[in-house]
């Protein structure tokens, strides 16, 4: 049967006849079942990528595009009278991460599917998500966001384990989601959940009684952990996740003919930042409990196990006193000791142990002595690991440390979200690009043919001319699409700088009421959620959001310089915004930001960096060259020695620089106090002035320097068209087929 008899026969009616949401609900059935026909068996050993975090965005459009039959359906619906788009728009996005890490989980399930390996993802499946961003008077306040639907891409399985806590048990309820490959085979996304979770305890925003664990479990991603409930909560929602997950993968290897001793045959377990980490001890329990020694477990276990790090940031490396984790699993606390134990006898480094003299638990530390594998996530970051963060480690095991720069899957970054472009590709290059990335560059033959040159820059324009009418209809903005569109989109975070950013429009502001106009005008267009704990995050958006007010509603300004912060930033809306970006800011402090993946998206969409020398930049800095990317500030050396030191001193720069001044300055002004909050804006700048541990100041001139630069720049139009093309055909490297590829090369050997 064809996709249209498919269709009709699930309808029951003709798809003329059918609303946009009964038809979106009828493809997800028939997807899902032309899905299920692509599962296979695997050879003997298998990965599992078990992670927090599955950013998976809306699943239609990329499930069309990798079982091939996108075009025949968009066909089929507009001979009916329907539109893919508007069916799209019927599908609610799950938000099942906040960001890189979980977006990065779920591209790498789509390469591993492309590349016909055998790997499925585990994870948890929080009901409300992370949580819906909407502004309120210039401020974010925090929703539910329901994405559970009757129909919808979750299968309920009749798999079910016990997972004991301290003071009670729960019984988990397993639900799959099918990962179909680019025309390859259907792998499984494995989200576990308990059948007691209630969405009804959630009352006022997103809070809930956070010590009723039966109840709320599975309910956020990364509660508010503030308080020590929340930190327990983690806890409890970490070892649910491992508790299931090692119970379903001993059964699947022991179905399969292992007999525990040889449980690195059959799996290997990539184990996505330190959520994952206790399935460490949860395992080594398991496999004793099935009558291995202490001893053969920790080793069965070691050479099962590979951790990949994700941040270099100390507070966000987990550390748990050990009285949580008697609490909520004093089953593992005596595993954790001997594991302790065991370092302690052989290593007499105070750094490398396990639990600390203050009685706190260093989940990476169990990852790296024992899994058999430790990467970082671009080459810079791996590097800092090796020379600083993890030296120690380095120094004991310095064959487990690599690195795998990571990816992005060009079906939803390139095929489903830029069309335009991908058609111009298609036409240039030929298809072979969607099978072997690298063939971008060939893309490079190109680079002085005008006709080329002309229609990357008329993709653009469409591009912008859509976003503009995307941004009028959701958020009744205005904007000018003739602008410059300059982006930053990504979690809200100091270490990313967006307030630099903001120091920026401010300065900007500040000149054209001074007379100096920009002689193209600037669009500066941010997206962010900030975690609702982080009040610094939430005052750097209050800050945002008042000089939108103020910016755009100033007719002497707004025909120059507009900005917009685009409401619960996600992945359906960065699937919009990305392709009509002209300027992708990049601008963390240098070895703050791991890697980056945004970075990639935009290079690939046709957009010029302008960035530090930090993560994944450095590595598209080496491929575009210098011409085609707007490299400033201190590098990634000068900072490391500045925080050994000490020495930054932000007032310093504030006291000693006219244009700092004015534009930290004006984040109190009359004008900005008219419209926020004196309590926020007041304490951010404080920040900025007695603290800035970003070095906010430090980059700002060189910054504003840059981007003048990349402004002047943008104004040839035929020579920016080449940074496009250079920036576009280099980004093959960065496709997530590359980076799967060089997992299983030196990790999983699947
Ligand atoms: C830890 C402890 C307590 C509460 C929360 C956390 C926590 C939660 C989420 C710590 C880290 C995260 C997420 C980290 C993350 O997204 N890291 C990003 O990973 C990307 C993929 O590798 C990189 O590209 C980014 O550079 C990195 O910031």
């Amino acid at each position: 049967m064809n996709i249209k008899e498919l269709l009709t026969k699930h309808l029951g009616k003709s798809i003329s006849q059918a609303s946009d949401g009964e038809t979106y609900r009828a493809l997800l059935i028939v997807v899902k079942e032309l899905s299920a026909q692509k599962e296979q068996q695997g050879g003997k050993k298998k990965l599992y990528y078990i992670s927090a975090e599955f950013l998976i965005g809306k699943l239609l459009s990329d499930n069309l595009i990798n079982l091939g039959i996108y075009e025949e359906t968009k066909k089929v619906l507009a001979q009916e009278g329907k539109s893919l788009s508007k069916i799209e728009e019927m599908e609610p996005e799950p938000s099942l991460g906040n960001g890189g890490l979980g977006r990065l989980a779920a591209c790498f399930l789509d390469s591993i599917a492309t590349l016909g390996l055998n790997g499925d993802g585990i994870g948890l499946n929080y009901h409300l998500g992370l949580f819906r961003q909407t502004f309120e008077n210039t401020l974010q306040k925090e929703l539910p966001n329901p994405w559970i639907e009757k129909e919808s891409w979750l299968h309920k399985t009749a798999v079910s384990y016990p997972v004991e806590f301290g003071n009670f048990t729960l019984h988990s309820r397993m639900y799959d989601i099918a990962v179909t490959g680019y025309e390859n085979r259907t792998n499984k996304l494995h989200l576990f959940d308990a059948d007691t979770v209630d969405e009804t305890i959630v009352k006022d925003g997103i809070d809930f009684d956070k010590e009723d664990v039966e109840r709320n479990l599975t309910l956020f991603l990364y509660p508010d952990d503030s308080d020590e409930k929340g930190r327990l909560l983690r806890i409890y929602q970490q070892y649910f996740m491992v508790s299931c997950a090692a119970q379903f993968i001993l059964d699947e290897c022991i179905s399969k003919g292992c007999t525990l001793y040889d449980l690195a045959d059959y799996a290997v377990i990539q184990i996505n930042d330190t959520h994952p980490t206790m399935i460490i001890p949860e395992l080594i329990r398991l496999l004793t409990k099935r009558g291995l020694d202490m001893d053969t477990a920790i080793s069965v276990v070691t050479h099962t196990c590979a951790y990949t790090n994700h941040t270099i940031l100390a507070e966000a490396l987990e550390k748990w006193p050990l009285s949580y984790l008697k609490k909520v699993v004093p089953q593992l606390v005596p595993i954790i000791e001997i594991l302790d134990d065991k370092v302690r006898r052989k290593f007499s480094d105070e750094s490398v142990v396990i639990i600390d003299q203050n009685d706190i638990v260093h989940m990476a530390h169990i990852d790296i002595h024992y899994g058999f594998s430790v990467n970082g996530v671009a080459a810079l970051h791996t590097e800092i690991l090796k020379k600083n963060e993890l030296h120690s480690f380095y120094q004991i095991y310095p064959e487990k440390f690599n690195n795998k720069t990571n990816g992005i899957t060009f079906r939803r970054w390139l095929i489903h979200s830029n069309p335009l472009l991908t058609q111009i590709l298609d036409r240039t290059i030929g298809q072979g690009y969607r099978q072997d990335a690298d063939r971008l560059e060939s893309l490079l033959h190109f680079r002085t043919d005008k006709s080329v040159l002309h229609s990357l820059l008329e993709m653009k324009q469409e591009n912008k001319r859509a976003l503009c009418n995307y941004l009028e209809r959701t958020q009744s903005v205005t904007l000018n699409p003739d602008s410059i569109f300059d982006m930053q989109i990504k979690r809200l975070h100091e270490y990313k700088r967006q307030q630099m950013h903001a120091l920026y429009i401010i300065d900007t502001y500040l000149q054209i009421k001074s007379g100096k106009k920009p002689s193209t005008p600037i669009t500066a267009i941010f997206g962010a959620k900030a975690a609702p704990a982080y009040v610094i995050a939430k005052d750097i958006i209050h800050l945002i959001l008042c000089l939108q007010e103020l910016i755009n509603h100033d007719p002497e300004v707004s025909p120059y310089l507009k900005v917009v912060m685009v409401e619960n930033y996600n992945v359906t809306n960065a699937e919009k915004l990305i392709p009509a970006c002209d300027i992708s800011e990049q601008i963390s402090l240098a070895s703050k930001e791991a890697s980056g993946t945004g970075n990639m998206k935009f290079m690939l969409n046709g957009a010029v960096t302008l960035g530090t020398e930090d993560g994944a930049n450095v590595e598209i800095h080496e491929r575009v060259g210098d011409d085609n990317i707007f490299i400033f500030g201190a590098s990634s050396d000068a900072v490391i020695r500045h925080y050994a030191k000490a020495d930054y001193v932000s007032k310093d720069y504030y006291e000693n620089d006219k244009e700092i001044k004015a534009a930290v300055d004006f984040i109190t002004s009359k004008e900005l106090l008219s419209i926020g909050k004196e309590e926020n804006l007041a304490r951010l700048k404080k920040e900025l002035i007695g603290k800035d541990w970003f070095m906010t100041l430090l980059d700002f001139q060189a910054y504003k320097a840059k981007k003048e630069e990349a402004f002047k720049a943008y104004e040839n139009r035929l020579a920016w068209a080449e940074k496009m093309l250079v920036n576009i055909a280099s980004a093959g490297f960065f496709s997530s087929d590359r980076t799967i590829k060089e997992y299983n090369r030196d990790i999983w050997k699947l």
